[in-house]
């Protein structure tokens, strides 16, 4: 940093302390001799958002001056973690900005580590769309992202002697509580001038003029908060706009609250308020689906008046609604903002006026997906009897799509082979257990077998009635037979054998076009959204196929053009450069310029001195650095004192049975056994020492896997103070894994596990951020890890068990008793007594030996690292973008002038 300042221009650095101080200052209760860090934390971002502010008002204009086409990311999550480094780094003022709080008594390192995380997000999900906001704006894309401002974000993880107990965690507290500032995050512009109706419940009435109208219901009223997004090295200052919710001032129940009912009287605020609350916790929870789905709607429903308000705006006189799709493209982060579909159509034709087919096609050519998962449990399917209610109009417009959907179906197989049809509208009906409409339900008849008439089966009835009587009953008198006559008779008449007769004249209907009353009536969000969007992409190659082959086959064969690939990416200038800066010093000596953190192709030209002794020094010498701050931070957060030069290994990731922190746990179990097997010479020549480190959350309510949580700090327990095995073997867990702690590990680390069963992982980032940083991975071919592979080279990849097709098989094999466990595997299960595992434990085992034997050769390892960080090129999230904005949004670059 001295150096750095140094060759500034030292003015600049006392104009940004004096603006530092104006600041601080001018917010309320500070005082220059209280400047505690925090404050200065608080007083440094409001001066570094004075600029972005000036360059988000020079872009806005821009942009609406020159009425560009651009792009919405809509996601329910963004991931930004800490802004106060990415924002003075990306706007290339960092020496700037530490030299000034270096004449205010401040140290900007030290500053920084005052923000909260804003963790609005949990996991790959959220992180990719804020890596994404980074590379639009650097790469000078007009695109804008939309989302909500939960108060309360991911939750604190807590890891005591039980496990993981999870505390709410309020992200703003932190500004609060210091009393900082009124208005809470200083990243943020409250916009009350930006505000738009969301309405919920209610009924649909056709009015005079044709149109439907939705009216009565709940009414919300949602606020835009605006983050600017600043691109590096450029002006381009994009826009993240949240929204949070309240109530229109006219519906306070001042009467209640005059009455003393003050439950009464903010009541609507609660509820309104309610929505914005909670980040819903991803993976699968029953609860507040309610909310959920009120959450939803409101990110699509106010984002899409906002994206609307704008069209008209820069259209000015001229507006032309067909042009719509050539001004602006949505993307669908995932399925969560599915209801924009319905809501675009909503808007285009009651608001509008606009007819079907006008709305349809300007929806279906404005909207694109993306697809992040094959699991099933996670595909969202929304109850059709909780949509009806809340929003009434959006199910009649589903009901019409799916209707539409069922047609073309039927015009691409025909009636003919109904049974080929029965399975196609299965697999891709948007309402799942829904009666068909009577016109798709006749094609579905089954011709019952020829009955007789009623006439001729009466007739054959009585006279086979009568034999029997005659026969069996020859013993009986005439009066008695004529009696029985009688009654048989009687029978006949009854309207029971009639009716069977006449049930002749109706055909059949196939059971399947009646909903199934036991079971409940759905929406398959993803179904709608592949149907109503011009594009679907997987986010990596093998999840692309899958989701064409086997997820989404039945629409593959329709519309085979509409499916696409994006791997995914993530931004090098959060992932390298401001979190490695050690290494970042070295990549740019090595390859003659910076160019590398906006062309991530340059980093390929490392390649020719990987062998290289003094690049192989300094290589090292930086990991070590790096490695010194996390000896540090597991010192502060565990307790536990680890040595920096046993070897890193790194399993960062949310907690999930198919993302297998179990196999590593157990893999550490037989290592750690196999080490009080031998002699205290034997141990250290057999195994290198390790330090295995573990961070992720578990969902709340997942118990499984808050059991490996609660199993791993076990295993630290016992492993960490056994006196035998000293610094051969650690393990650790760190709390609270955040995109903070990950900016400090991921540069430290030399190793990573990325070993979820193969096809179950649909890309993974966290993988492509540590071959960036020079870690090698240990991993299966799945997502991301297949082309990661690819471009670092494969023996620069330890690659361990069965693929993705091979899976399916093993299972079947377990299902039939046929499965052996291996010996070792066995061991290990008796020593933890654990539950069951799979074959994967042999070849994981082998290849944890690979990599011991590899780390000796301290030479052979760091080529490998350099040979990783230089074929990481193609995981720069700028890379996606480029091809997202070419292949599905169709927007270009728009420089300022
Ligand atoms: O695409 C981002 C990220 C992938 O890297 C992970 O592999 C994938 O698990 C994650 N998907 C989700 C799915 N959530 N939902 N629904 O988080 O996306």
């Amino acid at each position: 940093e001295e150096e750095i300042a140094s060759v500034l221009d030292p003015i600049d650095s006392s104009a940004i302390a004096s603006n530092i101080k104006h600041h601080a200052e001018f917010t309320p209760l500070f005082s220059p001799e209280h400047f505690s860090p925090l404050k200065a934390y608080h007083a440094t971002a409001k001066s570094v958002l004075d600029t972005l502010i000036m360059n988000w008002n020079a872009t806005y204009d821009y942009y609406n001056r020159t009425n560009v086409k651009q792009a919405y990311y809509l996601s329910m999550e963004f991931l930004q973690g800490r802004a106060l480094t990415n924002a003075v780094g990306n706007l290339e003022l960092t020496g700037q900005y530490a030299e000034a709080l270096n004449q205010l008594g401040q140290n900007l390192e030290n500053v920084a580590t005052q923000e909260p995380d804003a963790a609005l997000g949990n996991g790959g999900l959220g992180r990719l769309a804020s890596c994404f906001l980074d590379s639009l704006a650097t790469l000078n894309y007009p695109a804008w992202g939309y989302g909500l401002r939960y108060k309360y974000g991911l939750f604190k993880q807590i890891i005591t002697k039980d496990g993981q107990e999870e505390v709410a965690e309020n992200w703003l507290e932190p500004f609060m509580t210091a009393h900082l500032s009124s208005d809470g995050n200083p990243w943020e512009i409250v916009r009350n001038d930006i505000s738009y109706p969301v309405k919920f419940y209610g009924k649909v009435v056709e009015g005079t003029d044709g149109r439907k109208h939705w009216i009565g219901g709940e009414n919300i009223n949602a606020v835009a908060h605006d983050i600017p997004i600043p691109g590096y090295k450029t002006k381009t200052t994009n826009n993240l706009r949240l929204w949070s919710t309240t109530v229109p001032a006219k519906d306070f129940n001042l009467d209640a609250f005059n009455a003393g009912d003050h439950t009464r009287a903010y009541e609507a605020h609660l509820n309104a308020e309610k929505i914005c609350h909670v980040l819903y916790p991803g993976d699968e929870s029953p609860e507040g689906k309610l909310l959920r789905l009120k959450q939803q709607y409101t990110l699509c429903s106010a984002s899409l008046q906002d994206i609307i308000a704008h069209f008209e705006n820069r259209a000015g006189n001229s507006l032309n609604w067909d042009d719509f799709p050539s001004k602006v493209a949505v993307q669908m982060n995932d399925t969560h903002p599915t209801l924009c579909i319905p809501e675009l159509m909503r808007i285009l034709m009651d608001v509008k006026g606009l007819s079907w087919n006008e709305a349809w096609s300007i929806t279906e050519r404005t909207v694109a997906y993306t697809n992040h998962t094959v699991l099933p449990e996670a595909l969202e399917k929304w109850s059709l009897d909780i949509m009806q209610k809340l929003l009434p109009r959006h199910v009649e417009i589903m009901e019409t799509i799916d209707g539409e959907l069922m047609n073309t179906i039927i015009s691409k197989y025909g009636t003919a082979d109904t049974s080929l049809l029965k399975k196609k509208i299965k697999e891709m009906r948007i309402l799942d257990n829904v009666d068909l409409p009577a016109s798709i339900a006749k094609l579905f008849v089954k011709p019952k077998e020829k009955k007789e008439s009623p006439s001729k089966l009466k007739e054959k009835f009585l006279v086979k009635s009568l034999e029997t009587i005659v026969e069996v009953e020859e013993t009986e008198s005439e009066a008695e037979k004529n009696i029985e006559r009688e009654t048989v008779e009687g029978v006949i008449e009854s309207e029971e054998i009639v009716e069977a007769g006449n049930e002749d004249s109706e055909d059949e209907l196939d059971p399947f076009v009646k909903s199934d009353p036991k079971l409940p009536r759905v929406v398959r969000m993803a179904n709608l959204c592949v149907v109503g969007g011009h594009s679907v992409n997987g986010v990596a190659e093998i999840h692309s196929a899958i989701v064409k082959e086997d997820v989404f086959n039945g629409f593959y064969e329709m519309w085979p053009t509409k499916f696409q690939n994006k791997t995914n990416g993530v931004t090098p200038r959060r992932w390298i450069r401001f979190c490695n800066p050690e290494s970042s010093s070295i990549i740019s000596k090595w390859i003659g310029s910076d160019d590398w953190i906006l062309n991530t192709d340059k980093l390929a030209e490392l390649k020719k001195f990987a062998d290289n002794e003094d690049l192989q020094s300094e290589w090292r010498a930086a990991k070590k650095a790096n490695k010194m701050k996390v000896v540090s931070l597991i010192r502060d957060k565990t307790g536990y004192i680890v040595s920096p030069d046993a070897m890193f290994d790194v399993q960062v990731k949310r907690i999930h049975e198919y993302k297998r922190q179990l196999l590593n746990i157990l893999g550490i179990v037989y290592r750690y056994k196999k080490m009080k097997e031998m002699s205290a010479k034997e141990r250290v020549k057999s195994f290198v020492p390790r330090v295995c480190i573990f961070g992720g959350k578990a969902f709340a309510t997942y118990i499984q896997a808050k059991r490996i949580v609660k199993f791993i700090t076990d295993v630290a327990a016992t492993v960490n103070h056994d006196p035998e095995i000293g610094d051969l073997l650690k393990v650790v867990f760190v709390p609270d894994y955040n995109v903070s702690i990950a900016e400090t590990l991921i540069p430290a680390s030399e190793l990573s596990q990325h070993i979820s069963t193969a096809g179950m992982e649909a890309s993974g980032t966290s993988n492509m951020k540590f071959a960036m940083n020079g870690c090698i991975l240990i991993g299966t071919l799945d997502g991301a890890n297949v082309e990661i592979r690819e471009e670092v080279g494969a023996e620069n990849f330890f690659l361990f068990g069965a693929e993705a097709h091979e899976v399916a098989g093993l299972r079947k094999e377990r299902a039939q008793g046929k499965f052996v466990p291996d010996p070792r595997f066995e061991e290990v299960k008796k020593y933890v007594c654990s539950g069951v595992f799979r074959s994967y434990f042999p070849s994981y085992i082998e290849c944890q030996k690979k990599v011991d034997e590899a780390y000796r050769n301290q030479k052979l390892w760091t080529r490998m690292s350099i040979l990783n960080t230089a074929g990481s090129s193609k995981f720069s999230s700028d890379r996606t973008i480029h091809e997202y904005a070419k292949d599905i949004w169709d927007i270009s670059p728009v420089i300022l002038p």
